[in-house]
């Protein structure tokens, strides 16, 4: 792709008419963009971004988390299907960190998302891969401002619990699910790794048939949880509900819940709010990442890297003086 028509790629300026206009192969190339590592390619995909920007933020975004085989794919498949009935346009982009090493992403996977995959008026994007996930979460903040200057008013942002990114979905989006099933064990899943904190709303799937009974004592236990962990600077609190992906049950209940607790937050002004620190913080987070990433390539720092660190791990060398070291040598060198 190219700023001015000299190659065979559509230029900025095709880009931005493309997407005004909903052209979701545009879209798609848009996005080829804002994943490329290329340093002109990353030039013109923050040209392009500038330039939508005042078409942004429009849409509801919704991150959603769960165990794998929680049902997830089935969820958003369902949930999707009946919002494009109402008249919505659904974007569907994943945050899987592990997609860069396992080189094709377990989420966002069309096959497991046969209805929506064939909407005209959804849009299913999986992981990037990229080295990091500040990369891959960056590379999705982005798609989602390009889904919305395409027209997309939902943004379902869906991620699996590896590492930081669940945090690191619930710091993009306006409302975070989580989904979770009945008495697959003693402890109640994500309280231990502190995501139910991060939670605005809790799903118990697969609340179908023989389950039924036990998904909505779990949904007791849940509820009994999140006031058990207390008020949260915010107005909303936190809800939990039964639904099943499956028949689709709960489900209408539970979009409800979202527009509620969209509508709480877009009229008390927390909304503005949280997506303002949103952008704060992730400014924050490039920024550490451009200077570990120039800290990590810096020659002066290769050069000394593993013989310190063997130093520390066999305690011959202490961490701060091979941090200082190492500052020292990154610092004076440039
Ligand atoms: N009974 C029942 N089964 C469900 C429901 N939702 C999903 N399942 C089944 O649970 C299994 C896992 O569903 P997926 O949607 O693939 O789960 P996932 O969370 O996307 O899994 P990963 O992509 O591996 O993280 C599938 O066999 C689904 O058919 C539900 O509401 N009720
Ligand atoms: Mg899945």
């Amino acid at each position: 792709m190219k700023a001015e028509s000299t190659g065979n790629g559509p230029t900025v300026d095709d880009c931005v008419r493309g997407i005004g206009e909903s052209d979701r192969g545009l879209l798609a190339r848009a996005i080829t963009l804002i994943e490329s590592r290329k340093p002109e390619d990353m030039a013109l995909a923050q040209e392009l971004l500038a330039r939508l920007l005042p078409q942004t933020g429009g849409a509801v975004r919704v991150g959603i988390t769960g165990v794998p085989g929680v049902g997830k794919s089935t969820f958003i498949d369902a949930l999707g299907t009946r919002l494009i009935e109402q008249g919505h346009r659904v974007a569907v982009l994943a945050v899987d960190p592990s997609s860069s090493i396992s080189g094709g992403s377990i989420l966002g996977d069309k096959s497991r998302m046969p209805r929506l995959a064939s909407a005209e008026e959804a849009f299913i994007r999986p992981s990037p891969s990229a080295l990091s996930l500040g990369g891959v979460t960056r590379r999705t903040r982005e798609t989602m401002l390009l889904c919305e200057a395409a027209g997309f008013d939902v943004i379902l942002v869906e991620t699996v619990g590896v590492g930081q990114s669940e945090t690191m979905v619930a710091d993009m989006v306006d409302c975070f699910l989580v989904l979770v099933l009945a008495g697959a064990g003693d402890e109640l899943q994500g309280i231990k790794k502190g995501i139910i904190e991060l939670a605005d709303l809790v799903a118990v799937n697969k609340a179908d048939g023989d389950n039924l009974e036990r998904a909505q004592l779990a949904k007791r236990d849940y509820a009994a949880a999140l006031r058990y962990l207390g008020a949260r600077p915010s107005s909303w609190e936190p809800r939990v509900v039964t639904v099943s992906a499956l028949t689709g049950a709960g489900l209408d209940e539970l979009w409800q819940l979202v527009e509620e607790h969209h509508r709480l937050l877009a009229d008390s002004g927390e909304l503005e709010e949280r997506r303002r620190r949103q952008l704060g913080r992730w400014m924050w987070s490039l920024i550490e990442e451009k200077l570990l990433d120039s800290f990590r390539d810096h020659p002066e720092v290769t050069k000394r890297l593993a013989e310190l660190e063997r130093a520390v791990a066999e305690g011959t060398v202490t961490p701060t003086r091979a941090a200082t070291e190492l500052l020292t040598a990154f610092q004076s060198a440039r």
